[in-house]
């Protein structure tokens, strides 16, 4: 299928998920804290738009607002205050194709690996600030943001977390205008929460007094299952926070030669921060991983260890804790549409007979 997204997408840095939309980043390619746009991942529902900033404006609406406003690209530029901030987005449907794998039965949707997690640092001004001047009502509940892109993306967030002092209006990724792919000339950056949270080519935000149900909450991205009773008009339990996850910087199956040699890799617990990594080796105990970039809220933490392994294959199992106390779980339960993987993986490696020689 031809791509229908604007940056380059060469194999050595992003995954092709075959949908000529989605594009995974590559573990094996992380270096730094940050992704950088080029191997950023991409999760769109319809082609990239070209929007004109000089036309474009976001206007505030709702029965939850007293003065509907509508604000220009200058307005956002240069009225309010710019905040900078490092964010991990990751998509709800990460890693369903190795859910698949381990259930036995092959998910419908994006065919997701390990790639639809990175992270960027966003700037852009605070949704509080831009919903202020229209004197949110005592009542509103929920403030609803919606795409300019052909299907109109739209998902609602509870005004709590709208109104939180990470929740932004970005108008930039990595100290650049935010690329077309990733939502330009503005998109929500919503932290912890499912990356469908974070709604690219903003265009409106409806501020509701009552609970809004929209396909994206009552369709898609919900959780349907019978460990999953919906809790309200939905198909299943929509879903808001993210679980935890862990990531080996490797291909899947990794090949390694034998002998020392550092594992690297990330590990991300939605809203909340990582606090302990552990690997266990075959079946052996599980050790603690060297934390080396703690993370934050939001923000995925690096961890390392050494390693000497003996030729043959190997199972290469990780798991987080967050501060909270929770423990990355042994399994995922089966769901219709295969999300929220969050369990412990079994990476799969490959270690030579010997050293190649020189
Ligand atoms: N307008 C719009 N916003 C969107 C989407 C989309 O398809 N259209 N995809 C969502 C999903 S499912 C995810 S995971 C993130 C991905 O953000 P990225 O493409 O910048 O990585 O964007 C979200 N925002
Ligand atoms: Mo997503």
């Amino acid at each position: 299928m031809a791509t229908r997204v604007c940056k380059p997408t060469p194999d050595d840095l992003l995954e092709d998920t075959g949908s000529g939309l989605d594009y995974g980043t590559r573990p094996d390619r992380m270096l730094g804290d940050i992704t950088p746009v080029d191997r950023f991942f991409i999760r769109s529902h319809a082609p990239t738009p070209m929007i004109d900033p000089a036309t474009w404006a976001l206007s505030v609406d709702g029965d939850g607002v007293r003065q509907p406003i509508s604000y220009t690209y200058d307005d956002l530029c240069h009225r309010f205050p710019l905040r900078s901030m490092v964010r991990t987005i990751e998509c709800a449907g990460n890693r369903r194709v190795l859910l698949g794998e381990e259930l036995g039965q092959p998910f419908e949707g994006t065919q997701w690996g390990r790639g639809a997690i990175s992270t960027a640092e966003w700037t852009g001004v605070r949704l509080r600030d831009l919903l202020e001047p229209t004197g949110v009502t005592a009542v509103a509940c929920e403030v609803m943001a919606e795409s300019l892109d052909a299907i109109r993306a739209r998902r609602p967030l509870p005004l709590a977390k709208a109104l939180a002092d990470d929740t932004i209006v970005a108008i930039a990724m990595n100290g650049e205008l935010l690329p077309p792919d990733h939502g330009f000339p503005a998109r929500l950056l919503v932290s912890g929460l499912l990356g469908a949270a974070s709604i690219k080519w903003l265009g409106r935000l409806e501020v509701s007094e009552q609970p809004l149900h929209v396909p994206w909450n009552t369709e898609d991205y919900v959780l349907i299952g019978p460990e999953h009773p919906a809790d309200g008009p939905g198909r299943g339990l929509a879903i808001t926070a993210l679980g935890i996850s862990t990531l080996v910087e490797l291909p899947w199956p990794a090949r390694l030669q034998p002998g020392p040699q550092i594992i690297r890799g990330r590990a991300f617990a939605g809203e909340n921060r990582v606090s302990e990594v552990q690997y266990r080796i075959d079946e052996g105990p599980w050790r603690p991983a060297e934390i080396t970039s703690a993370g934050s809220p939001g923000v995925w933490t690096r961890w390392q260890f050494a390693w000497s392994p003996d030729p043959g294959e190997h199972l290469l199992r990780v798991r987080a804790a967050d501060d909270r106390g929770r423990l990355q779980p042994g399994s995922t339960p089966w769901n219709e549409l295969g999300y929220m993987h969050e369990s412990v993986l079994a990476h799969p490696v490959h270690v030579a007979r010997e050293a190649p020689t020189p």
